[in-house]
């Protein structure tokens, strides 16, 4: 028996970002074309095509069954018309992992659905440990002004399954509405 060797990766706790990572993604506007509901702003915002959100990976070792990864993900402030900045969204390829995330810093929304379209949404602000249970396909969405940080821990293989959010949406989208946050029907979602 080989014994995986314990290690500790520290974070800044106020730029969310993990000092030493093991991988660090972005994405921009241009990696999220089409899931913006108003497509006539996601067109023209494409020009400056923004950053929207950075993954710190932690862990990115093995996949195998029993590891686990972590990682912290920074969603930037704004939006594509009215609708705030999100992630791209996925359930699990293997559809029976749940995952647990964390928020550090800023405000944001965890916005979860069933395969067969039922929605929830979890508020979150610093200190709040939202729980994303197997089966629900999970997105995260910056309703704030600062950058919204959280820590997400997750079974290593778990994998993403990225196609069917791109290919139906999401059943529920967050909207600034005369200065309030709402949440309201994807008029893009195909169910
Ligand atoms: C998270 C997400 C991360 C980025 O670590 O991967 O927030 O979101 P997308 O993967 O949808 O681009 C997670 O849920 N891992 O399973
Ligand atoms: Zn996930």
């Amino acid at each position: 028996m080989t014994y995986k060797a314990p290690f500790t990766k520290w974070l800044e706790l106020d730029s969310g970002k993990f000092k030493d990572p093991a991988l660090i993604q972005t994405r921009h506007l241009s990696d999220l074309k089409g899931l913006f509901s108003d497509s006539e702003a996601e067109t023209s915002l494409l020009k400056d095509n923004p950053l929207i959100y950075e993954v710190y990976l932690a862990y990115d070792g093995d996949f195998q069954e029993g590891q686990l990864g972590y990682s912290t993900t920074l969603i930037y402030p704004g939006k594509v018309g009215n609708e705030y900045f999100f992630t791209k969204g996925h359930y699990h390829a293997k559809g029976d992992r749940a995952e647990l995330y964390y928020c550090i810093k800023g405000e944001g929304y965890l916005l979860m659905q069933t395969p067969e379209g039922e929605v929830n949404a979890q508020h979150m602000t610093a200190g709040a440990g939202a729980y994303v249970p197997p089966y629900w396909g999970h997105r995260t969405v910056n309703t704030g002004k600062d950058v919204f940080v959280f820590l997400a821990v997750y079974p290593a293989d778990a994998g993403y399954d990225y196609g069917s959010i791109a290919e139906k949406g999401f059943a529920s989208i967050l909207v600034e509405n005369n200065g309030k946050t709402e949440l309201v029907e994807n008029p893009k979602y195909r169910a």
